[in-house]
């Protein structure tokens, strides 16, 4: 009987990064975001994940050199980044797995600095580093109510305090992305996230990062945004087992 071929030994080296970058409506950013991260050594591919923007988006990603995946329709942040990792995951041949760098869209050049947060993973040292922003140069409007109740839910479910709870640039194994599926929705994703690799006794880093970013406002878009990432918090939370009583803290500014 003929042997069967060997199996392709797995390959050498680090493991190729894919970096995902969800987007709605970011067509005057867009390019210089990819452009940043696609020279970011280790980067593999770059996939825009566009949401259902009603702009130029996907055709500005596409000539800046992203993979490009479409939304006809508005999903949410969380289900544009499942879509990406599964562009990813199809893609892939026996025995590479990527690493995953979440970005947002709306970075441009400083998008150049989520390179750092790679090597924690690269190496072992974390299974998800998540980036620190420096102060933005507009303060944002309203932002620190839902902060507040993000950490402090993420400190109650997982006894972790994280500085910043809701930053969206983050670097992760295949392992921990699949301790967190399904995802949490929409805006929930980012705490979804930390809280589900952290109970599957994964460990979680945050690095200073000198990133700037179009800062939500306060007149209605931003207070409507807010509005719905209290509420897919809220939902995250809950379901992972939050009670009243740190919901109910968090509300009122306080510790439970
Ligand atoms: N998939 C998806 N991404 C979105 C949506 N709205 C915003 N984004 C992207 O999510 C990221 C963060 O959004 P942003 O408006 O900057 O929120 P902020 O940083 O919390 O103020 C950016 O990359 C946006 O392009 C949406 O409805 N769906
Ligand atoms: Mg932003």
């Amino acid at each position: 009987m003929p042997t069967p071929p060997a199996p392709a030994p797995p390959p050498k080296g680090p493991r190729p990064v894919a970096a995902i970058i969800p987007a709605k409506d970011e067509a005057e950013r867009i390019a210089a975001t990819v452009a940043a991260v696609r020279a970011i050594d280790g980067v593999a591919l770059v996939v825009v994940v566009d949401d259902g923007s009603a702009d130029e988006t996907a055709a500005r990603a596409h000539d800046a050199g992203a993979y490009v995946v479409r939304h006809p329709t508005n999903r949410g942040k969380s289900a544009a980044l499942a879509s990406g990792v599964d562009f990813v995951r199809q893609r892939e041949r026996r025995g590479v797995r990527h690493d995953y760098l979440f970005v947002d869209a709306d970075l441009e050049e400083s998008a150049a600095q989520v390179a750092v947060l790679i090597p924690p993973v690269r190496d072992g040292a974390a299974d998800m580093s998540i980036a620190i922003l420096p102060p933005q140069k507009t303060a944002g409007g309203g932002h620190g109510f839902v902060v507040r109740l993000a950490r402090d839910g993420i400190r109650e479910l997982t006894g972790w305090a994280p500085t910043q709870p809701l930053s969206g640039m983050r670097a992760l194994t295949a392992a921990a992305y699949d301790a967190a599926t399904p995802l949490a929705p929409g805006w929930g994703v980012e705490v979804g996230l930390s809280v589900d690799i952290l109970l599957a006794g994964l460990r979680v880093e945050e690095v200073p990062c000198d990133l700037h970013h179009r800062v939500t406002g306060g007149d209605w878009r931003g207070q409507l945004h807010r509005a719905r990432q209290y509420r897919d918090v809220l939902r995250a939370l809950r379901a992972r087992g939050l009670g009243a009583r740190t919901i109910g803290a968090a509300a009122r500014g306080r510790r439970p």
